[in-house]
């Protein structure tokens, strides 16, 4: 350090460092090469050298009579170091290491422990025996990245295991949905083809297409996506607050909690809390409404026992754990915990998804029908439709939060209403209220249904009519809508809206974002979340789309361009740079 008189120059000194990653040590007649990598033992370029260096020594050494490949500290290696995949390759590759494993001379022994995942688990498959723990589990998770086993997994675990096993595994990652893998289309298609290759071909045909598979799907968006959203769960968790940060807190055990209202969401939500095993209270204004809830929870929780999402000692516990009430006294000493984010309207999601759902109601008032928007936005990727959604959650509900906002604006709605306070209004919506069309519960709303609370939702020509003859009265001339009008009104309003989030500072970072969509409406995982989606795209693109939407509807103030997009856009400012520009920001 330099002082001066009036101030202090802190000059920054760098050391080289050799990095070693693996520990050689010979005991007794054992070559041991211990991967020390903390976390998780990570494939780096570093641990790779250090691997392909060992065993190059151990095969020299008289003295050596067996080698043993292992990790230090919590587990064995859990997979290639995914923070390398978007940096320049750097050899030694890892298939090159496993063969200099497997020529060697000497019984090369993998002993196993913690999690031996992707890479980890190839390097294991190219070692002669592998002994582990009994508590270890092993796994190719690369699907969940987008990716494949990219190091001879697909080649040598159908050897090893079968063909069925080594199709389960490496096509599911063992922790996916069969739903969310099913969705993989391409990398199904891409690990089934370079399975297959390990019966239709000599290893070094098979390797050579699994190298090229990899490759393809490295350079895919989609694992790109998949990436980000496995670092972004985990940078969330990274918080701070004036008062303390993730760091410094210490968690609280959870005892209780309670759910305010026993309607769809909240019967749902409590379903959650009581199959991890945690006692909640289910409160609401009246008994009608809160023997309506537990009778949903019963079925809801009877449906996941039958369908095996839950044990039945977990549905049978489940009973005990539920304390319904009508007393708010009863919820005086709950702990609460779901994402931090600064309050506004609407939170974070609902604030966000506000304009998502707006914008699908318009589509359908210019010429779209419900379930022409709802097949677009499934095939984007979403789970379920957002009128699916209406009639899940109830068309009441959005009427009725329409009405509160109009009884504070000092506003009467009628079906011929168009504006609200100077913003555009559609009463679509309120016809179907009072047409009694509520949504599932009633049997019928946007779709109709096989019975009152059915879940089969059909396309219902009356809504048809019931949406031309709300057009013709106020006449409005419908057109027809693209897919693309659809996808790009319904995804960048929202986007839009969760920059000016960013903006407010009621989100810290696009991450925060991200995973709520990611848990909170099953956005797809391989898109990794609006914000990354629109930085796929190119903020450039999406700040043109929604100037030219807001050129073209005025008297929507969600297509007013956020600032700090006008801002990032023009600069293209890299994604992890974005909060810099977020002036506003600070919870
Ligand atoms: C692969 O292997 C491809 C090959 O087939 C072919 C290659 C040619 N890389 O989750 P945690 C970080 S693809 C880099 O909180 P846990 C993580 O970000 C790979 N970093 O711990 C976090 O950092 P931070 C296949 C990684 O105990 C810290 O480690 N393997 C990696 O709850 C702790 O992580 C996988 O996909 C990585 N591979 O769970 C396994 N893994 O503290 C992915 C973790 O800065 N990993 N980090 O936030 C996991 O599933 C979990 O981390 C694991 C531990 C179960 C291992």
């Amino acid at each position: 350090f330099c002082v001066g008189t009036s101030y202090i120059l802190a000059v920054k000194v760098s050391y080289i460092v050799a990095v070693i990653m693996v520990d050689y040590k010979v005991q007794g007649s054992f070559a041991i090469l211990e991967v020390n990598n903390p976390p998780v033992n990570a494939l780096s370029h570093a641990v790779r050298s250090g691997l392909n260096d060992g065993i190059e020594k151990a095969s020299r050494d008289r003295n050596v009579k067996a080698v043993i490949v292992c990790g230090k500290g919590a587990t064995f290696p859990a997979g290639a170091d995914i923070r390398e995949f978007s940096k320049p390759k750097k050899e030694p590759w890892l298939p090159e290491i496993g063969h200099k494993m497997e020529k060697c001379e000497k019984p090369v022994i993998a002993a196993i422990h913690g999690t031996c995942l992707g890479g980890g688990l190839e390097i294991a498959l190219f070692c002669h025996y592998r002994i582990a723990l009994k508590t270890a589990r092993v796994g190719f998770p690369e699907v969940q990245l987008g990716l494949l086993p990219g190091a001879a997994g697909t080649q040598r675990l159908p050897r090893v295991a079968g063909l069925q096993v080594a199709m389960d595994m490496i096509s599911s990652g063992r922790h996916v949905l069969a739903t969310e893998a099913k969705k993989y289309g391409i990398i199904d298609e891409l690990c089934l083809k370079a399975v297959k290759a390990s019966v239709d071909f000599p290893y070094e045909k098979g390797l050579e297409m699994e190298t090229e598979f990899f490759k393809q799907l490295l350079g895919s968006g989609q694992s790109k996506a998949q990436q980000y959203a496995f670092f972004a769960e985990r940078t969330i968790a990274r918080w701070e607050m004036p008062n303390g940060n993730y760091r410094t807190a210490v968690a609280k055990p959870v005892k209780s909690t309670a759910v305010i209202g026993a309607g769809t969401m909240g019967s749902g939500i409590v379903v959650c809390l009581l199959s991890a095993g945690i006692p909640v209270y289910l409160m609401e204004q009246n008994e009608k409404f809160l023997n309506n809830g537990l009778k949903m929870i019963k079925s809801i929780m009877e449906g996941s026992v039958k369908l095996g999402k839950v044990s039945p000692e977990v549905g049978r516990k489940a009973a005990t754990l539920l304390k319904p009430t009508m007393n708010y006294n009863d919820l005086k000493d709950v702990d609460l915990i779901p994402v931090l984010v600064k309050t506004c309207r609407g939170f974070l999601a609902n604030r966000m998804h506000g304009p998502f759902g707006t914008e699908g109601t318009f589509l359908v008032e210019e010429g779209a029908l419900p379930s022409q928007v709802d097949r677009v936005m499934e095939d984007f990727g979403l789970p379920i439709g957002p009128f699916k959604v209406r009639d899940l959650s109830g068309v009441d509900i959005a009427y009725k939060i329409k009405q509160e906002v109009a009884k504070l604006l000092g506003i009467k709605t009628t079906l011929q209403t168009r504006f609200m306070n100077g913003e555009r209004y559609c009463a679509l919506n309120d016809r179907l209220f009072h047409l009694g069309r509520l949504g599932r519960k009633t049997g019928k709303g946007y779709y109709k249904y096989e019975k009152a609370g059915g879940k089969i939702a059909t396309e219902d020509s009356d809504v048809t009519d019931i949406i031309e003859k709300h057009c013709k009265e106020l006449g409005i001339q419908r057109r027809q809508i693209s897919s693309q009008e659809i996808v790009e009104r319904m995804m960048y309003s929202c986007i839009n809206e969760g920059f000016k989030i960013l903006e407010d500072g009621i989100a810290v970072r696009p991450e925060d974002i991200d995973v709520c969509y990611l848990y909170g409406f099953s956005f797809p995982r391989y898109l990794g979340g609006p914000m990354f989606y629109a930085n796929q795209i190119g903020l450039q693109r999406v700040y043109e789309r929604i100037c030219y939407y807001h050129e073209n509807f005025p008297y929507s103030p969600h297509w007013v361009p956020s600032r700090l997009l006008r801002k990032l856009a023009a600069k293209s400012v890299p994604m992890n740079e974005w909060m810099a520009y977020a002036t506003g920001s600070k919870l």
